[in-house]
């Protein structure tokens, strides 16, 4: 298995997120792949793929966001880390936005994902490790990015859930341009991949499915729900499987047989697995109960339909149990 990671990975770290009324420490630490690094051994660094697979995802405007909001936020007097206050709720439209307060509402969708001014570099280089390790997977290996930030509630146009740049998106697209002509996202951490979903909401060459904590009690609340299948070309290619908190292995392995024969049905070229592990009993800010051991099993299950695939890391905050936790996963390949 290659293993693919950036240290400018790293450089991303808000001091703290706004959630349930008050201030609390940022959850998604760089220590976090640290964790994972000291359990994986050596890794390999990704080469540079410039932006052009970055933009096939993303909007323009996003980007320059994501490259001058930190320096837009200084500019305007502020201390500590970029974060909105108000958002273009109602009829939202493409008006001329200049002050940086009314920017961070546009491209972000919460008060959970601060930017600072290492944000565009960490995120450059995710996306960069999410690439590498698709290729490699696409020349005929197995790999797994330790794509950190994680991805997938960023939309093409938006940030938020720690998320700047939807690694799992821009690595299945860098795939249909490399020729595959369907690929599929198994989404099986914790939360919802919103941002992933939406970006591939009308499109029937990339199949969504997600196993994820029910949006009626948990983060991002509005999406994820079984009635959201897609639209036009891509209906009936996103499939949402709301779980409750509790879930064990049990649940989650019969909901992702489940997500499995339905992309069966699609017929895959490549499967991306945005692979978080917050969903471990342990975590702190997610109400699943699978074990370390339970990983290797659902990975195995996966495996087992023998579809060429990367594994690209999303959530996880228990620090200290994340790197027996992406091991155990990544025996199971
Ligand atoms: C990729 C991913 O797993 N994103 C999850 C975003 C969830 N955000 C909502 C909950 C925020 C809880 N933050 C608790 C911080 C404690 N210090
Ligand atoms: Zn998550």
């Amino acid at each position: 298995m290659r293993l693919f990671f950036d240290p400018r990975q790293r450089a991303h770290a808000p001091a703290r997120e706004f959630h349930n009324g008050g201030w609390t420490p940022y959850a998604e630490v760089p220590e976090r792949v640290d964790a994972i690094l000291a359990a994986l051994g050596p890794v390999e660094a990704p080469a540079d793929a410039g932006e052009a697979p970055i933009l096939r995802v993303h909007d323009a405007g996003y980007i320059d966001f994501l490259k001058t909001a930190y320096d837009r936020w200084v500019a305007a007097g502020r201390a500590g880390d970029v974060i909105a206050y108000a958002w273009p709720v109602v009829r939202r439209r493409d008006v001329r936005l200049d002050r940086i307060d009314a920017l961070a509402g546009r491209y972000t969708m919460d008060a959970v994902t601060p930017l600072t001014a290492d944000t565009w570099t960490s995120a450059y280089w995710n996306a960069q490790t999410a690439l590498a390790a698709t290729g490699a997977v696409l020349a005929g290996g197995k790999a797994f990015a330790l794509c950190r930030p994680p991805g997938h509630h960023a939309g093409a146009d938006y940030a938020g859930g720690y998320c700047h740049l939807n690694t799992a998106a821009i690595a299945a697209q860098a795939a249909r341009d490399a020729g595959c002509a369907r690929v599929a996202i198994l989404d099986i951490d914790y939360h919802h991949g919103n941002g992933t979903q939406d970006i591939f909401w009308d499109r029937g060459d990339v199949f969504y499915a997600s196993l994820h904590a029910d949006p009626a009690t948990d983060f991002p609340f509005y999406w994820g729900h079984t009635d959201e299948v897609g639209e036009a070309a891509g209906e009936g290619t996103t499939l949402n499987l709301p779980l409750p908190q509790g879930t064990r292995l049990e649940g989650f392995r019969r909901a992702q047989g489940q997500a499995l024969e339905a992309i069966a049905r699609f017929a895959p070229d490549l499967l991306v697995v945005s692979f978080g592990a917050d969903t471990w009993e342990g975590d702190p800010i997610s109400k699943f109960a699978l074990t370390t051991a339970d990983y290797a099993v659902l990975a195995r299950d996966i495996a087992a339909c023998g579809w060429p695939v990367v594994t690209l890391m999303e959530g996880g905050y228990a620090v200290d149990a994340l790197g027996a936790n992406v091991a155990s996963f990544l025996s199971g390949f």
